[in-house]
């Protein structure tokens, strides 16, 4: 997998930090800390989620569907299939966490980034499938977003939302 910073100098990587300062990790600590900044659950085990939702990645660009309705507390794996002919990604995160990632892979040019991927962020190449196993908050919404060059301003975006 690239690593995007290698390509891209030290800048970047400052913008990255100030994306964990203690403010903000208190902030993705608290449930219904408000404006941007909403819990957005956690991690979990795939054997403990209670079902399946297929979402599909094309190069529209947008997220089908573009709203997923989950129970409180739910645990779901999200089976993420990229049907375009270029990458896209599937960023889980609060609006404030959206919207530090837009800046920041804007901020890296206008070419495809193989992104590194984590608990809650995947990069899928075109074909390809990926997973997410996730529990979600007792209330409120989740975001997700693609931040690959133009797509989150097109309407790569979409919202978990959390209702009994
Ligand atoms: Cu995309």
């Amino acid at each position: 997998m690239l690593w995007p910073f290698s390509k891209t100098g030290g800048n970047h990587m400052h913008r990255w930090k100030r994306a964990l300062t203690p403010l903000a990790a208190a902030c993705l600590a608290l449930a219904g800390c408000g404006g941007g900044g909403g819990d957005i659950g956690k991690a979990a085990d795939k054997a403990k989620a209670a079902r399946v939702v297929e979402v599909r990645l094309s190069d529209q660009p947008k997220f089908e569907p573009s709203l997923i309705p989950v129970k409180p507390s739910e645990t779901v794996t999200l089976r993420i299939t990229n049907t375009g002919k270029r990458i896209h990604e599937f960023h889980l995160g609060n609006q404030d966490d959206q919207k530090e990632r837009q800046e920041d892979m804007q901020g890296m040019g206008s070419n495809p980034m193989n992104m590194p991927d984590t608990a809650r962020s995947v990069t899928v190449d075109p074909g390809a499938t990926e997973e997410i196993t996730w529990t979600f908050p007792k209330k409120g919404a989740v975001q997700y977003g693609c931040h690959q060059p133009g797509d989150y301003d097109k309407g790569m975006k979409g919202e978990v939302k959390v209702s009994a």
